[in-house]
């Protein structure tokens, strides 16, 4: 369980739950989520990523990768989600998100990473077929930007990203091939059970809800998973998706994705002209 030491020593001494956050990382909402699904108090730290208060020395202090989520509890700090929810469960242990054997323990753990893995092509698919409607940051802002964030791994992405060539077709073919895969072996792993590991919910379904509600923003065809679409529906009636996810998501931003998401339709550019899903392929 990777607790880490932090920059910030007076994180040292808060005291309860702390959560550093921002209302439409997917990261973020599977640690809400799973706060929720625990009863848990916390305290709400959020940082606004379109203000950029990720690249502020005091956020970076908190979390040195400069992302979101990161989490205090009475003083002992973790800034990777699939690892915070773990820690949950494991030092709050009522009521159990995990199973209590060590095979299955094993395979939500596999889940866990899958999701963790599958983080990469979403940021891609998120920035290019919902976040794009903003347009991009100025020349000025982008120079600031790479300047006082330290993470060298968003800044380049945030470079390509604001590019004139943007991330180019080869990239958003493999991003959507990629997931399309990895929701085709999600749906088999649903196939016969309301929940990735039987009959309740884990931190495996909680880890990989943020990944489907994301693509479905999108317009992603989630038809072609039959066994995610009535898990889909599960999830979306559970209180904590919505304490978790849809309360802290900017109001009215679902009808500015659709209406992005409308105008790629027209330009042939939505999410559906690409990769496996181009031409209803199977992937
Ligand atoms: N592996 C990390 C990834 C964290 C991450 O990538 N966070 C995103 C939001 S989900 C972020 O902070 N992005 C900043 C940005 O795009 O500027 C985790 O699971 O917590």
């Amino acid at each position: 369980m990777p607790i880490i030491e932090p920059r910030d020593t007076t994180l040292k001494r808060l005291k309860g739950l702390h959560l550093w956050h921002s209302g439409l990382s997917s990261c973020s909402q599977r640690v809400r989520i799973t706060l929720a699904e625990k009863g848990l108090d916390w305290q709400s730290h959020p940082v606004d990523l379109s203000r950029m208060e990720h690249a502020t020395p005091q956020y970076q202090a908190i979390n040195p990768k400069g992302l979101v989520p990161a989490l205090v509890d009475n003083g002992v700090l973790l800034i990777e989600s699939c690892d915070i929810i773990e820690y949950l469960d494991q030092t709050y242990a009522e009521p159990a998100l995990q199973p209590d054997n060590a095979a299955t323990q094993a395979e939500m753990k596999r889940w866990l990473d899958s999701a963790a893995a599958a983080q990469a092509d979403l940021k891609i698919l998120s920035h290019e077929f919902l976040f794009r409607y903003k347009g991009t940051m100025t020349a000025q802002e982008l120079e600031r930007f790479s300047r006082d964030h330290q993470n060298p791994d968003l800044v380049a992405f945030k470079r390509v990203y604001q590019s004139t060539e943007g991330f180019g077709r080869e990239t958003l073919d493999g991003a959507v091939t990629r997931t399309d895969e990895g929701f085709y072996k999600l749906n088999a792993g649903l196939a016969g059970q309301a929940w990735l590991l039987g009959r309740s919910l884990t931190l495996a379904d909680i880890a990989w809800m943020p990944n489907v509600h994301r693509m479905d923003l999108m317009g992603w065809p989630l038809e072609r998973y039959a066994h995610i679409l009535s898990w889909f529906e599960q999830v979306k009636s559970r209180l904590s998706f919505q304490s978790g996810l849809v309360d802290w998501e900017p109001e009215g931003i679902r009808n500015i994705f659709a209406e992005y998401s409308r105008r790629r339709t027209k330009a042939s550019t939505h999410v559906r002209d690409f990769g496996s899903l181009a031409g209803g392929r199977r992937g």
